[in-house]
């Protein structure tokens, strides 16, 4: 049985993203290689968590099959746990989950918060580890088209609140959930800005928050110029700026791909609420 980390700061979740998707064979095994060596870069920064995901999650992407899935992931899960990181696996498949905690995973991040596969939530109750359980109306394809609200905040935290109930109905340990209200996941880039003012509302929900702001598309289009968006490879002092503010707030942990400056800035906003 595997308990959350609650280090008494915001921890950091690294962000390791799968193998690209045109590899086989000697490709195959090349870009595994390279995924563990960023891994354990991550870990060396300060990774509190390491975030091994095999399944573009970005607006539009289709899904890969569950076996590329596991062929992107496995290899790295193994490596990293071996190496003594607390890892989380980025899926939304309860068999990639499953392959994924028997090679030492701890927690599952689950973008679909159950939803996209009917067996997750037992299958994460039976398994005892962490589950990440974030806010998700559809698949990358059609998720733009399913970002109408009347109210993001208060039909976020009611659709998170089903969520919260469904998996600890299923068996799911208080202590081991943690809710996303999934950021750019079915939401314009106003309705993040309003979330993330109303993360009161969602912390009410009673379980931890983690959030995932890094390099997202809504810190782009606020540093625009001249109406062309900011690239994603120069948003993380932005990403940075939020991640400080968050953790005055509180929240449980940031998923982020710039371990190392955001463990400093967690530090600094760790320091001065407690001065
Ligand atoms: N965002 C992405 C992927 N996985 N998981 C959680 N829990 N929260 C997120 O906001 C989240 C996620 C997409 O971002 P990426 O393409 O930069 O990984």
């Amino acid at each position: 049985m595997t308990s959350l980390p609650h280090p008494g700061r915001t921890l950091v979740m690294g962000i390791l993203n799968g193998t690209p998707d045109s590899f086989s064979d000697g490709g195959r095994y090349l870009a595994s290689e390279a995924a563990i060596q960023h891994g354990l870069r991550l870990l060396a920064e300060g990774a509190d968590i390491v975030d091994v995901g095999g399944e573009s999650t970005r607006p539009g992407a289709i899904r890969v099959t569950a076996a590329e899935e596991v062929a992107r992931v496995l290899p790295v899960v193994s490596a990293l746990a071996a190496a003594g990181a607390f890892v989380s696996v980025d899926t939304s498949r309860a068999s990639v989950a499953a392959q994924a905690v028997a090679q030492g995973a701890s927690m599952v991040n689950d973008v679909s918060a159950g939803l996209a596969d009917p067996e997750m939530l037992e299958t994460v109750a039976r398994l005892g580890v962490g589950y990440v359980a974030m806010h998700w109306r559809g698949h990358s394809d059609r998720m733009d088209s399913l970002a109408c609200y009347e109210d993001v905040v208060g039909e976020v935290a009611g659709e998170l609140a089903a969520r919260r109930d469904a998996a600890l109905t299923a068996g799911i340990h208080p202590a081991r959930l943690v809710l996303d209200p999934g950021l750019g996941f079915s939401k314009t880039p106003a309705h993040n800005w309003e979330l993330l003012a109303g993360l009161d509302e969602l912390a009410a929900l009673g379980q931890p928050l983690l959030i995932g702001a890094s390099r997202k598309r809504f810190l782009g289009e606020l540093l625009s110029e001249a109406g062309v968006p900011r690239p994603p490879g120069e948003r993380d002092d932005a990403t940075l700026a939020l991640t400080a503010l968050l953790a005055t707030r509180g929240v449980w942990g940031v998923r982020t791909h710039t371990v190392a400056a955001h463990r400093d800035a967690v530090a600094v906003a760790t320091r001065l609420a407690h001065a």
